[in-house]
């Protein structure tokens, strides 16, 4: 597990402690957070007693720090979510309320989660308590508003939830058809909630059905035509009943964007004609409504995938036939950034091998962290020649897929790689990218990229910009230098699919190919499971208009051998 990710464990484990009263603990897990924040390497290389060593991390948290390292959770904190009857998180996430406030609030007025403290501010409860004001009250009441703007999730979190509840649905006898629509039928990169609409001719049975589902934790609002819940997975949802006849403009309308609709009615206005979700109208008579396709060509316009669907340009590529042929979801042929055990990863090469041919792919390439242990468990001189050796047996043990050999390798902070050309040279898929020195300035940055591109063994620059949502601000970047210099020395940038990075995003994979450049999608994937994740980097190439020719790693295998030959 990721240092940040055991953090973010230790500091949670500090305000469950706060909000139950506990002293003197809670300031030890904050201090052994920032620790395990602040360190430079990953701290799964480390053992127990290395551990003790760091500020601030005594035997009883190092061996906590194990347990969650190992499993993946820690029973200690695990019982303390249980034993705790408050929404935390989503309070915790209104500016001005801490741990304390957190406490003083269930304690003295039962407040529970975002809409009991709403009730309360209301009702000029919260002024009454010790230390708060009337000015208190007002900006919590303020604040509200934007926590619940803010608790936006990833959308690899969010789609599988989705489905499921559209699958749900579909088992439901009454309901005739069912689409998951909002910004999830965009792909957008976070979703702040998930929205169903249903054909039914019994409306009160499936919102009944809908309000019922094993994973509804709250019922926030129940009516024939719309129902809001709250799930288990801490994410709402809204259920629409639609018309048949409506089905189509509906969609149209909830999928969104909002600016796109906007532009969308402006049109029809323009063209005469009336749009809403209800249906596309001439005066009072109805025209179109029942399917998407249908409402598009009467407005004259392509077909929008909704991927595009977010006022950068689209309505007016579909008036003049200029819309992109997007690439789709099953052309990627291979997956070109991945780790195994002999990094970082978790699953042996042969693992790796056969779940890449589950996923249909034609090659991959296998590329582990270099740089000896200073990241991320990486490989030495000699590591990578035993590697090296090894791949070349699979190869020939494995039918039908090829395994490239490659190397994600490391620019350090002046710019410089830490494998030597000597090194570079016999492998077929070289990636560069950035791992620390984040903090350095534009040009400095922008150099350190360039200077890597310029290596002529460096075929692919992965994650270009080190965003990490919710985490990690992109590094500053001087980003039309970085697509020059990727056209110049025939350098791909990445588009990177793990949910949490998606990075180039969405409007910089549009930005880079109207410069031209070329990019490959690749999951970086540090176990088996995680190859599926490619359909979020296709999302993203997608929603910046990407189409098959712009994704190198669509190229079949006789291709790709080609353009890396170069
Ligand atoms: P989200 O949930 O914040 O990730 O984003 P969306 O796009 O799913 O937004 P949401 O759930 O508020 O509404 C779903 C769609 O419904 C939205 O994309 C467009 C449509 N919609 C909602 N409210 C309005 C509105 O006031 N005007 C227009 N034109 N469309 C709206
Ligand atoms: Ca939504
Ligand atoms: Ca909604
Ligand atoms: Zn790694």
């Amino acid at each position: 597990m990721k240092n940040v990710e055991i953090a973010q464990i230790l500091n949670e484990i500090a305000d469950l402690l706060e909000i139950k009263g506990v002293q003197f603990k809670p300031i030890a897990y904050r201090r052994a957070a920032e620790t395990v924040n602040s360190l430079s390497k990953p701290i799964e290389n480390l053992n127990e007693n290395e551990l003790i060593e760091l500020p601030g991390i005594g035997k009883s948290i190092a061996k906590k720090i194990l347990t969650i390292d190992e499993t993946g959770s820690l029973p200690y904190f695990e019982d303390l979510k249980k034993a705790c009857p408050i929404d935390y998180e989503s309070l915790l996430a209104v500016e001005g309320v801490g741990p304390k406030t957190v406490k003083l609030l269930y304690q003295s007025l039962g407040v529970k989660d975002l809409d009991d403290l709403e009730s309360m501010a209301r009702e000029h409860e919260i002024r009454k308590l010790p230390g708060m004001k009337e000015k208190s009250e007002e900006k919590i009441l303020e604040n509200i508003k934007y926590a619940k703007k803010n608790i936006r999730n990833l959308l690899g979190y969010i789609l599988p939830i989705a489905l499921e509840l559209k699958n749900n649905l579909k088992l439901l006898p009454d309901v005739l058809e069912v689409e998951i629509a909002g910004s999830i039928r965009r792909r957008k990169e976070t979703i702040g909630d998930i929205d169903i609409l249903v054909i039914t001719d019994n409306p009160v049975e499936v919102m009944d059905a809908f309000t019922h589902l094993s994973n509804v934790d709250r019922i926030i609002l129940q009516g024939p035509s719309k129902s809001t819940v709250r799930l288990k997975e801490n994410v709402f949802c809204d259920l629409r009943v639609v018309p048949e006849k409506s089905f189509g403009s509906a969609l149209m309308y909830f999928t969104g964007s909002k600016e796109t609709n906007v532009e969308l009615r402006k049109l029809a206005i323009k063209n005469g004609l009336k749009l809403n979700e209800y249906g596309l109208f001439k005066g009072e008579e109805w025209i179109s409504g029942v399917t998407e396709e249908t409402l598009f060509r009467e407005l004259d316009l392509d077909y929008i995938e909704p991927e595009l669907r977010e006022n950068h340009g689209e309505v007016e590529a579909a008036l003049n036939g200029e819309l992109p042929t997007l690439i789709e979801y099953n052309e990627v042929l291979g997956d070109l950034q991945m780790h195994s055990k002999w990094s970082d990863g978790s699953n042996s090469l042969e693992e790796m091998m056969t779940a890449a041919q589950l996923m249909g792919y034609e090659y991959i390439a296998i590329t582990d962290h270099s740089g000896g242990l200073r990241i991320a468990n990486g490989m030495d001189d000699n590591h990578i020649n035993l590697q090296l050796k090894m791949i070349e047996k699979l190869n020939d043990e494995f039918e039908g897929i090829t395994i490239f050999k490659g190397l994600e390798v490391n620019i350090d902070s002046d710019g410089k790689l830490d494998v030597s050309d000597e090194i570079l040279k016999d492998l077929d898929v070289v990636i560069a990218s950035i791992h620390s020195g984040f903090r350095q300035d534009r040009g400095k940055l922008t150099d350190r990229i360039i200077s890597a591109m310029e290596n002529e063994y460096v075929n692919i620059i992965a994650h270009p910009t080190g965003r990490k949502i919710h985490q990690r601000k992109a590094y500053e970047l001087d980003l039309d230098k970085v697509f020059e210099s990727s056209i110049e020395t025939d350098t791909y940038l990445e588009v990177n699919s793990q949910p949490d990075r998606l990075d180039l995003k969405d409007v910089y994979v549009k930005k880079a190919l109207e410069a031209g450049c070329k990019l490959v999608i690749n999951t970086d994937s540090h176990n088996r499971d995680s190859l599926k994740n490619i359909e979020f980097g296709i999302a993203t190439a997608r929603r910046g208009w990407a189409e098959k020719e712009d994704i190198v790693n669509t190229k079949p295998l006789k291709e790709i051998i080609k353009i890396f030959k170069k």
